[in-house]
């Protein structure tokens, strides 16, 4: 395709119908925020329509489906400018208006469409799929509540809505002639011929929205189609006829409310009916819209495997394999095996957690109630899989108790994936071992052939070239190749860590960009940061795996050896922490409010001076760790081995010049493999030890007999001192950590975690060597572009031969 070329008039000439729409008489007129609303929908207007039909796709090539309940796709103007490669025309003409177009992409709201890792990865997806030229729509939902507003009241969390005006967003193309009707509820009938069929209680619609997902300077932009739900009117024919208008209008008051809000959690189930309504109506709304496209193109039923493929970001929307099974027999009538054959070669599921909490499972009640049809579906490949079962494990109950898909009065939507995809894959290598060895061991006894892995990754465009424009700028004038579509070429920077004029300017854009954090932190939260500190960086959703706590523990021992020793000589750090709870996770929200009160304390004891500093930023978002991940000298990557599927943000970190301290788990393993272990600090106990303590009995209380250094810690959690007194403060984190076991092991790493960091203040010291190790990470970890993980989906699942 050829490259996007920028019209200067007729973006002026939109720019004009934007101030004149707003009702004013002169550009000038216009606020910051305005100005940033008419660059965005005069740029979004000049580019192309977008091909919905996937006409391109060939056979050779199957256009896939990326279905996500979450996209988290950030702040979209700077990078659309920057994929299109017009960000440099567009500032110039601002420039004319004496605007600064980096000052006014500050106006965007981060459109907060998903919680954590699984939503961004998949926005890094679809900029990859766009780059690299792989054929792809996203499907997901847009919500008009994007994740909850974080602010802090005496140190606890507190939520607000996050209203981030939707139908405003200049990026959104609404397609209204794209509507989709869903059913929900009522039963399922026979018709005269003894064939049953489903009649719904009541429909809802779904509209069609799109933003555009452009591909770094290649001319392609292909839609993320979010659906929003509304209603016919009058909603309810019948009772509107009987005069009960509040009634019927009551109804599409309620349908309107599906795609209200994103839930707030990560990492843990919780089976509410508006979930499943919401996963449902997103799935309809995609699989009708995928179907019609193939309808459209002319092609027969039985080729969609051909030509399509529908990726599962998870079990979220794995309702959409019982509905393509629905409609390929309700509505086409094809047979069982027909429709089968179909489904089975077209649906692939990607697992990113082995939490058994995150696992999802429905109750049959509510399945049954609100898709009778599908239930009746999935009973149906759930008792010609027990057949499957029944040859390979004959009699074996325990192997049934297992595998099935219906058990207990529960769907298993995790089992419904693997046995109706053809492929399934973790998210990072010793992840997919675990996915193989604990999660799925009888399922991958039964198909080897279905398992993969696929290694995260993350775009160089957001997180390199636009968060970074220093060190980019550097790289392009020493590289002189195109890195941006290549990030293994990165690797031509290795030569240049003997290069002491090189070294130093790599070391000066850190310094720059801590200033700029720390100017942010002033700015926000009135605290003074000296950028000559270290930056440690830990930004991720708040969870116990991930072991914020043990960071604290940590932070209160230093804070222990100042106050027993004033002139003790550590290197400046800054603890930087972001993360959002659920609102519903009462510990998780302790360890925020323990991290708020120590950091409290801490920033204000004049004897500390400017050893320790401990700041929590609040409302952490795409955005925000666009600021916090080019300042960072050290990444937290502290998961309890055998938890973190695979993480992005160490990639993203390291890829910026920081140094991991972090346990081998997830994809930091693969990144020990790429840097080199004298570029990372691993510590901690590896997957097999956490298994072999746990499995001998894990005693913390014992353990803390025994460390005089973390029994201190504790005990001065629990004093009060943190709490003004109050030594229930920190109770639910405490309690967790003794009479609860400590689940995550954090006091069983406590001490080597103390070792790592002290390594991390000695290596810091010599500021040659730790930028030496720092380059070493930023010209390494190229295989971390998620470009090279789409070629893998590409080259495992997606076209490999079927
Ligand atoms: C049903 C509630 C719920 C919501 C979200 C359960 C599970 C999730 C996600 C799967 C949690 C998540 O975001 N997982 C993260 O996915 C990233 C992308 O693969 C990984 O890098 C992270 O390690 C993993 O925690």
């Amino acid at each position: 395709m050829p490259k996007q070329t920028f019209k200067q008039d007729s973006f002026l000439a939109a720019l004009t119908r934007q101030w004149q729409a707003f009702g004013l008489t002169a550009a000038k007129d216009m606020t910051r925020h305005q100005w940033w609303h008419a660059v965005s929908a005069a740029v979004a207007e000049q580019l192309p329509p977008q091909p919905d039909s996937g006409k391109g796709n060939a056979k050779a090539k199957r256009h896939v489906n990326y279905i996500s309940m979450e996209f988290l796709v950030g702040r979209l103007t700077g990078n659309n400018l920057i994929n299109l490669g017009w960000y440099d025309k567009v500032a110039k003409i601002l420039e004319t208006f004496d605007l600064n177009l980096a000052d006014l992409l500050e106006e965007e709201v981060d459109p907060a469409l998903g919680n954590g890792g699984l939503g961004r990865l998949a926005a890094c997806y679809l900029d990859s799929m766009a780059s690299v030229g792989q054929p792809a729509m996203g499907y997901g939902l847009n919500y008009q509540y994007g994740l909850f507003r974080q602010s802090f009241v005496n140190g606890k969390q507190h939520e607000a809505p996050d209203d981030w005006y939707r139908a405003q967003y200049p990026w959104f193309r609404h397609n209204s002639a794209l509507a989709v009707k869903v059913g929900i509820g009522g039963k399922i009938v026979k018709d005269e011929d003894g064939k049953s069929y489903w009649k719904p209680e009541f429909s809802l619609r779904g509209e069609a929205w799109d933003l555009p997902v452009i591909g770094y300077r290649n001319g392609v932009s292909q839609p993320l189609r979010l659906w929003e739900a509304t209603h016919v009117h009058p909603f309810d024919l019948q009772k509107f006829n009987d005069g009960k208008f509040l009634q019927a209008e009551q109804q599409g008051i309620d349908a309107a409310k599906l795609t209200k809000v994103l839930y707030p959690n990560d990492n843990h189930e919780e089976g509410k009916r508006l979930r499943l309504m919401q996963q449902y109506f997103q799935c309809a709304c995609s699989i009708a819209d995928i179907l019609r496209r193939h309808h459209f193109l002319g092609r027969p039923l039985r080729e969609l495997p051909d030509y399509e493929v529908i990726q599962l970001n998870d079990t979220h929307p794995t309702i959409a394999i019982p509905e393509m099974l629905r409609i390929l027999t309700d509505e086409h009538q094809l047979d069982w095996d027909e429709a089968w054959h179909i489904t089975r070669r077209t649906f692939a599921y990607t697992n990113h957690t082995l939490m058994p909490e995150a696992l999802e499972t429905w109750d049959e009640k509510l399945v049954r109630s609100l898709l009778p049809r599908h239930f009746a579906i999935i009973k149906q490949i759930n008792a010609n899989f027990k057949k499957r079962v029944e040859q390979r494990w004959p009699g074996d109950e325990a192997v049934w108790a297992k595998l099935a898909v219906h058990y207990d009065k529960r769907v298993r939507m995790a089992n419904l994936c693997v046995v109706a995809g053809f492929a399934v894959n973790g998210v990072a290598v010793l992840h997919s071992d675990l996915v193989i060895k604990d999660l799925f061991p009888e399922y991958y006894a039964l198909w080897p052939e279905k398992f993969h892995n696929v290694t995260n990754g993350i775009t160089p465009r957001r997180w390199l070239k636009q968060c970074n424009p220093a060190l980019s700028a550097l790289i392009d004038q020493t590289l002189n190749t195109e890195w941006v579509t290549n990030l293994d070429a990165l690797k031509g920077l290795e030569p240049y860590v003997k290069d002491k004029a090189f070294c130093k300017r790599y070391r000066q854009i850190k310094h720059d960009n801590k200033s700029r954090l720390a100017e942010y932190v002033h700015q926000h939260l009135g605290i003074t940061l000296n950028p000559d500190a270290i930056f440690d960086v830990m930004i991720k959703r708040l969870h116990e795996y991930k072991r914020q706590h043990l960071n604290l523990l940590h932070i209160i021992y230093l804070y222990q050896q100042i106050r027993a020793n004033p002139g003790l000589d550590r290197v400046p750090r800054v603890f930087l922490f972001g993360a959002k709870a659920a609102p519903g996770y009462y510990l998780a929200k302790n360890i925020i409010f323990a991290i708020n009160q120590v950091a409290e304390k801490i920033n204000n004891d004049p004897l500390v001076a400017d050893r320790i500093k401990v700041v929590f930023i609040p409302d952490y978002r795409i955005s925000v760790a666009e600021l916090m991940i080019p300042a960072a000298d050290v990444s937290e990557q502290i998961s309890m081995a055998g938890k973190e599927a695979s993480g992005t943000g160490n990639m993203k970190l390291a890829l910026n010049g920081a140094l991991t301290v972090g346990t081998l788990d997830g994809a930091n393993v693969e990144i020990a493999e790429q840097v080199g272990e004298e570029n990372i600090v691993i510590f901690g106990l590896t997957v097999d030890e956490v298994k072999a303590l746990q499995k001998k009995g894990y005693k913390p209380k014992t353990l803390l007999r025994k460390d005089k250094k973390l029994k201190a810690v504790i005990d001065e959690l629990a004093s009060g001192y943190y709490s003004n007194g109050d030594k229930t403060a920190f109770a639910p984190l405490l309690d967790s950590l003794l009479d609860g076991g400590d689940p995550y092991l954090v006091l069983a790493d406590f001490a080597q975690y103390c070792e790592a960091q002290q390594k991390i203040d000695t290596l810091y010291r010599d500021r040659e060597e730790w930028t030496r190790r720092t380059l070493l990470n930023t010209a390494r970890v190229g295989m971390f572009s998620s470009d090279r993980s789409i070629g893998d989906y590409q080259q495992r699942i997606w076209q490999a031969t079927r």
